[in-house]
């Protein structure tokens, strides 16, 4: 399903994620690898509420908390179908809508959700402490079900802090730094990837997720990527993944056989070069679906 979500971030382009990766062939992609594919379409949004609320920086907060509505709903009839669920974005903000969506039928099942976090940022934000009010900064809060969500409607199943692992960090605000040091989560930054390297990192998160018979969800900002290699992102932050770290992640996670659901967040193919992330994404996306260095094209980017 696309998700065409712009709310959350203050530049536009992101709307136009899901357009891009449909025409940098995503679907017969993974038809070519053996999936049978159904496209949702674009989920949309159309009762936008008026929401008033004491933090002055916020903004899109009635389009932001309708789509978490929308997304909620759709990634939870999505996965109660049966369906290994792509969500393709649209800003980050999405995954507040995609991950209470997963967790609640996670929760039907009796199953724990888990969640790995691939992205610059930490996105754990809450109404109150962020200083932007770019609401693409608070979906890891929102979805652990941490106060301060008034407007947003209730998260069935909060997924439980100890449940996620954030990795590729290097853009932490002060507020989100001091939550994380309180917090159960799991994190890892971009020097303890460079230290131990990116399989072992993943490795023990892997393990638990195993151990506990859980459902994975991957949400995979595109910032989590070197700026150099993926171009279209909105907020770039310099020292992120190179492309065989985050392919060699994609392919991990594909043997795991633990994944049952992604989005693909953040990518602003108004920024992009002739196409590159746009390609490069789809790539990835096939990795986590599966393809080795046997189907892979040639060239990507
Ligand atoms: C910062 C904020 C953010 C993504 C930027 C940045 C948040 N912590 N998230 N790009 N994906 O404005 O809250
Ligand atoms: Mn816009
Ligand atoms: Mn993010
Ligand atoms: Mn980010």
């Amino acid at each position: 399903m696309g998700a065409p979500v712009d709310s959350g971030a203050r530049a536009p382009g992101c709307e136009m994620g899901p357009a891009a990766m449909r025409a940098a062939g995503v679907v017969a992609t993974l038809a070519e690898l053996g999936w049978d594919v159904e496209d949702l379409g674009d989920v949309r949004v159309d009762d936008v509420p008026a929401i008033a609320h004491s933090n002055p920086a916020l903004h899109g907060l009635g389009e932001t908390v309708a789509w978490t509505r929308a997304l909620m709903d759709a990634a939870y009839a999505a996965a109660r179908s049966g369906a290994y669920v792509l969500c393709l974005g649209g800003d980050h903000s999405l995954s507040a809508g995609t991950v209470a969506g997963v967790a609640k039928y996670a929760a039907e099942l009796g199953r724990p959700q888990f969640v790995l976090w691939l992205d610059a940022h930490s996105d754990i934000h809450t109404l109150d402490t962020t200083v932007s009010g770019n609401l693409h900064g608070i979906p890891v809060a929102y979805f652990t079900g941490q106060s301060g969500f008034d407007p947003f409607p209730d998260v069935p199943h909060p997924v439980p802090a100890g449940n996620v692992c954030l990795l590729g960090m290097r853009s932490v605000d002060t507020a989100e730094g001091e939550r994380l040091k309180e917090t159960a989560m799991e994190f890892h930054d971009m020097r303890e990837i460079d230290v131990r390297g990116v399989l072992v990192v993943l490795e023990g998160f892997l393990q638990r997720v195993s151990a506990a018979g859980g459902r994975l969800h991957v949400s995979l900002d595109v910032d989590f990527l070197d700026p150099g290699i993926a171009p279209a992102v909105t907020t770039p932050v310099a020292g992120g993944a190179t492309l065989r770290e985050a392919q060699l992640v994609m392919e991990r996670l594909s043997d795991s056989g633990l994944v049952t659901s992604v989005d693909v967040a953040e990518l602003n193919p108004f920024l992009d070069e002739r196409g590159r992330t746009s390609k490069m994404l789809t790539d990835l996306v096939a990795r986590l679906f599966g393809r080795t260095f046997l189907e892979a094209p040639t060239s990507t980017t």
